[in-house]
């Protein structure tokens, strides 16, 4: 009972969500990632159709799929599955492992001269002997539908319109969708890497009066170093939580405070008792449930929000590419 009224008081605006009659607790609102990504994928389908109508070639995105990791070639396919149900044309490339760095970045080159190319993308992760920097900065920036390139982050970075990395993208978006508040309220972001946590941080803390759609929320970063006494202090101050560690079961119910939205970027795949793989996220979903007031689950969350957001990059791209014929 005094739980519940705790979290009535902390966050009164909360409705629409499940009540234990049994316990007494309200659980989190589940913020369907699938269902707002599929929102967003009609959104984009609708600009491409009048791209086309007012007489524009359709857009088209090249996917470069080196090797053959398992993960990487269902995230392939799930782009070209959401390219195609907006009406953007798609090419995979799919190049043996032992591709060379040169010819790699050749082919790369010779796309990006290709004004019948809007979009490129290399999967990651690449194969050992690749490097992934040199890679991701050899496709030209305004093709770089992944927003990896260094003239992209630091658009970003500066407050500057650009194609955002579109898992970072996608998490603004849940967020913003779900009508969160965040003007001037706590975020932590937890994982620093620089295509997924370092971007996800730039938008949550940045001046919503620039051009990027940031939030303005005072946002602190933790990650493998910082000690995990720490880390609980840090959690329990987040409005917003952003897990990123890629570390199944790091949050806990009692990293969480009360009322707060948890989103949980975290995919890592595990076998599961059949010796099938399913994807499993970074919150302990069952308990912090209990404690947050929105919560996306994994699947279906923020990976939808990736893959429908990278069609609007592709989109972005297309309008902005000068040389397109
Ligand atoms: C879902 C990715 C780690 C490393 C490289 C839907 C995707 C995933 C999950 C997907 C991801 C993760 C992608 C779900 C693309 C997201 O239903 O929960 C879609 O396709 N993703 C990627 O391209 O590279 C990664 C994660």
């Amino acid at each position: 009972m005094l739980r519940r009224w705790v979290v009535s008081f902390i966050n009164p605006s909360h409705t629409n969500r499940t009540f234990h009659t049994s316990k007494l607790l309200r659980t989190a609102q589940i913020i369907d990632g699938k269902k707002i990504a599929g929102d967003i994928l009609n959104e984009v389908k609708q600009s491409v159709e009048s791209w086309v109508q007012a007489g524009n070639r359709r857009p088209k995105l090249v996917a470069i799929l080196v090797g053959h990791n398992p993960a990487s070639k269902t995230y392939v396919s799930n782009k070209v599955k959401a390219a195609k149900s907006v009406g953007i044309d798609s090419e995979t490339i799919l190049c043996s492992t032992d591709i060379t760095q040169v010819s790699l970045v050749e082919r790369i080159q010779s796309y990006n001269t290709d004004p019948s190319i809007d979009g490129i993308l290399v999967q990651l992760p690449l194969p050992k002997g690749l490097d992934e920097k040199k890679i991701c900065h050899s496709i030209s920036p305004s093709k770089d539908v992944d927003g990896f390139h260094s003239e992209n982050i630091g658009n970003l970075s500066s407050d500057k319109s650009g194609i955002i990395p579109a898992t970072a993208l996608g998490v603004r978006e849940l967020i913003v969708r779900t009508k969160i508040d965040t003007f001037g309220k706590n975020a932590v972001v937890i994982g620093r890497s620089k295509h997924v946590g370092l971007p996800i941080a730039l938008l949550l803390h940045a001046d919503g009066n620039g051009e990027t759609g940031a939030l303005d929320m005072t946002t602190t970063i933790c990650h493998r170093h910082t000690s995990h006494m720490d880390l609980q202090k840090f959690t329990l101050l987040a409005d917003v939580l952003v897990a990123a560690a890629g570390v199944p079961g790091l949050i806990t119910k009692e990293m969480v405070k009360p009322g707060a939205c948890v989103i949980d970027v975290g995919i890592t795949r595990v076998k599961d008792a059949q010796g099938k793989f399913k994807l499993t996220g970074d919150v302990d979903f069952n308990g912090v449930k209990e404690i947050a007031g929105f919560i996306t689950p994994v699947p279906g969350g923020v990976g939808p929000m990736t893959v429908a957001i990278l069609m609007k990059n592709t989109l972005f791209a297309a309008q902005h590419n000068p040389k397109r014929t």
